[in-house]
């Protein structure tokens, strides 16, 4: 190689080799959870190569060092040109092809690659708390390493497509019925290892799942599993994918069908629908980290909640921290209302009890933790209190103004408002640094999105404990700055408008909900709009204009609510619901809208699904650089998890930032314009610097 040649760095020693007895053991160090990084196959490699030249090595052990056994391939890798990712399969290879036994002693989480290289051992022993799985199709992916042919010639093809369709792990104990682990390892792992590899370490012929046949094929299993995806991972290519090379082990040798999956993950791995989801993976866990507020930052102790409102919002908050044993004391106006506030809860809990997914007992102890109250002198002891009454400002002054008196130092007071300035809320208490936004999503106890609204004064200490607390309850937290919605609902607002601009020009309600169906939304605009009520809509809009003395809006849908027709729950709102939830398109509303057209003088056009599609997905996009710009949301993909977490975006996209950028801004100004819509200034200035919401990111985070 000429000397000019730039060399490319050697990657760090990540595995470390040493020996007990004649037992070789190559440990991975590779923290936070040994991804399968550069450094981890040449490690591992050249352990191979040392205990095959070693006579008195009689076998090798590979385990993880820290916490976790291989989590996977290195997800950062993935957008490494080919010749830079590291060697996954070859390691793997090497490993199915040598002559010593080799034994995969797994801990915490073996994971995708991390599972399929232990595949590839000889054999595998776990502690009875590890958990092994092929995650890849949540990441838009397929097991790219032999996942798809050993799988199924170690569990059949049922169970294989079952574990790599949903993508979950299973515990050691079904690992090892499903023999895909050996042995469960009491008391030390390591020990347990070698111990195991010493038995094993004159057994041949060596076992190889790559020689086995694959059980369990039949026409219905695979039609039955095609049939499946299309409800359960619907317009998403990786699934497909994986019943194709399942189908295909039971066709063709392991090496052919082997090197059909490696192609077969390339294409996969470079879809938009795999960076979508990629994207979101990571965005999740970005959305902890706030910026300025350092990791050593204090965090509160919160041993005891408080919640004002027993409602349904109220009643859902108080599932969250009973489900992971914090006691909480819930307060309502009236005994009537604390009764049937109760009641839900134990309703709740019952039916998930009936689907198995909760123990009786469990039920009594969660309703054990759950003290009503009439009094505000019972949540003098919380460490947090969340108030969840309706949105109305000074019902909530007034009650954060008692919670000023009765409040222990200390705690933090938080409020559910969904739109509400919550400075203004702040500003009546002594104590403003304790003061926060709770915005939960409803069903509080399911819905996984936690906006927490970061007021003016909220202290450092109180939002890194809310961030903390946040994750202790399973939800998904995002900090959010003041304004009216936040970031969630502010980007509806103009979502909305569009739809229903969309329709008020020429196109159906149900053509407008069709084209965020095709998009992956579970739900159009007014199919949400008919499910949450449109009342509610109906009634801000007229409180805002009021306040602002501007005229009363008029707009078609307004008219439906006129018509005394709200909803799902008035059995009729933009749809019919003849039966149930079931929307139906509706003649009257048909005519209703052709007759506002005729009264606005408006020349109806015809709108393709596409236009429909961009209109609608561009305006959250547009709201979403709007907000970026204020400051209220950290980062765009902040934003993305936020309307993939609290609003059905569907994550194969990305999230509506994700989206454009996908789109390619330049684009996306271009049909802007072409549509009338103003583009925000941040997403013109980004489309005329060639740059993607996430190069904004990494240039306003410094990554
Ligand atoms: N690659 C790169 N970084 C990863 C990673 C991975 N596989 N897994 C986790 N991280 C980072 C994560 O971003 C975070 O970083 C830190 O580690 C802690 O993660 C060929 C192609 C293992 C259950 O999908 O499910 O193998 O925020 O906060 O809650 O077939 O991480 O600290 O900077 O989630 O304790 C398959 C993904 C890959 C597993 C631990 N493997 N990871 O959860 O910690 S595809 C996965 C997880 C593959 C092959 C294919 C979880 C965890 P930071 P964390 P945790």
């Amino acid at each position: 190689m000429s000397s000019d040649t730039a060399q490319t760095p050697a990657p760090p020693r990540l595995v470390q080799s040493s020996r007990e007895g004649d037992v070789l053991v190559l440990t991975i160090h590779n923290p936070p959870v040994n991804a399968f990084s550069p450094g981890v196959p040449e490690g591992l490699k050249a352990g191979l190569d040392e205990a095959e030249s070693d006579d008195s090595v009689r076998a090798v052990v590979i385990i993880g060092g820290g916490r976790t056994f291989i989590a996977g391939a290195d997800i950062k890798t993935f957008n490494l040109p080919r010749e830079q990712a590291p060697d996954l399969r070859g390691t793997i290879a090497k490993l199915d092809g040598f002559q010593k036994p080799t034994v995969a002693a797994i801990h915490g989480t073996a994971l995708g690659g991390g599972f399929e290289l232990a595949l590839g051992c000889s054999y595998r022993v776990a502690t009875k708390d590890a958990q092994v799985g092929l995650p890849e199709v949540k990441l838009g992916v397929l097991p790219g390493a032999g996942g798809t042919q050993r799988l199924p010639r170690v569990v059949g093809v049922q169970k294989a497509l079952e574990m790599m369709l949903s993508g979950n792990p299973v515990k050691a104990s079904q690992a090892k019925e499903l023999g895909l682990i050996d042995e469960i390892v009491e008391g030390d792992l390591l020990q347990g290892a070698v111990a195991f590899a010493r038995r094993v370490a004159d057994a041949r012929p060596l076992p190889r799942i790559s020689e086995r046949e694959v059980e369990g094929a039949s026409p219905e299993v695979f039609a039955a599993a095609r049939e499946g995806i299309r409800k359960t991972h619907r317009g998403q290519l990786s699934p497909g994918l994986i019943i194709d090379l399942v189908e295909l082990a039971t066709q063709v040798p392991f090496d052919e069908g082997h090197r059909i999956e490696g192609e077969k993950f390339m294409e996969a791995k470079d879809s938009p629908q795999s960076r979508g989801l990629r994207h979101i993976f990571f965005a999740e866990r970005e959305a902890a980290k706030i910026a300025d507020v350092d990791r050593s930052t204090p965090r509160r102790e919160i041993r005891t909640v408080g919640v004002i409102g027993a409602g349904t919002m109220g009643g859902g908050i108080a599932m969250n921290f009973l489900n992971v044993g914090v006691p909480v004391t819930i307060v309502e106006t009236s005994q009537e209302a604390l009764d049937r506030g109760l009641g839900i809860i134990r309703r709740n809990y019952e039916n998930t009890a009936k689907k198995g997914r909760l123990s009786l007992e469990d039920v009594e102890k969660r309703m054990g933790l759950l003290t009503p109250s009439l009094s505000y002198d019972d949540l003098a002891g919380a460490d947090l209190i969340i108030e969840a009454v309706f949105e109305d400002m000074a019902v909530k002054k007034a009650i954060f103004a008692k919670l000023d008196a009765v409040a222990k130092p200390g705690a933090i007071l938080a409020t559910n408002t969904s739109t509400l300035d919550v400075n203004e809320i702040a500003a009546v208490t002594g104590r403003p640094g304790d003061v926060i936004g709770l915005h939960f999503f409803s069903p509080a106890n399911v819905m996984r999105l936690l906006e927490i609204v970061r007021a003016d004064q909220t202290s450092p200490e109180v939002l890194a404990t809310c961030m903390d607390l946040s994750k202790k309850i399973g939800k998904v937290g995002v900090v959010v700055g003041v304004c009216p919605g936040f970031v969630g609902n502010r980007m509806l607002v103009p979502y909305r408008d569009q739809a229903n601009e969309l329709v008020l020009r020429g196109a159906r309600p149900q053509d407008v909900d069709a084209a965020m169906h095709a998009l992956g939304m579970p739900m159009g605009p007014f199919e949400m709009g008919d499910m949450a009520g449109l009342d509610i809509g109906y009634a801000s809009r007229r409180e805002a204009a009021k306040k602002s003395g501007e005229p009363m809006p008029d707009d078609w849908v307004d008219r439906v609510v006129e018509l005394g027709r709200k909803g799902q729950k008035t059995g009729a709102g933009v749809y019919d619901y003849p039966e149930g939830r079931r929307p139906v398109p509706s003649p009257l509303i048909e005519e209703l809208i052709e007759s506002y057209r005729a009264e606005k003088g408006i020349e109806r056009r015809e709108f393709t699904p596409d236009e429909a599609m961009k209109r609608q997905a561009y305006a959250l996009m547009n709201e979403g650089a709007r907000i970026l710009e204020e400051g209220i949301a950290q980062r765009a993909s902040d934003i993305d998890v936020i309307y993939v977490f609290g609003y059905g975006f569907p994550a194969y996209r990305g999230g509506p930032m994700q989206y454009a950028s996908e789109q390619g801004l330049k684009n996306v100004v271009a049909d802007l314009e072409r549509y009338g819509i103003e583009p925000a200034p941040l997403l013109r200035r980004l489309a005329e610097e060639g740059k993607t919401f996430t190069d904004y990111d990494q240039g306003r985070m410094g990554r």
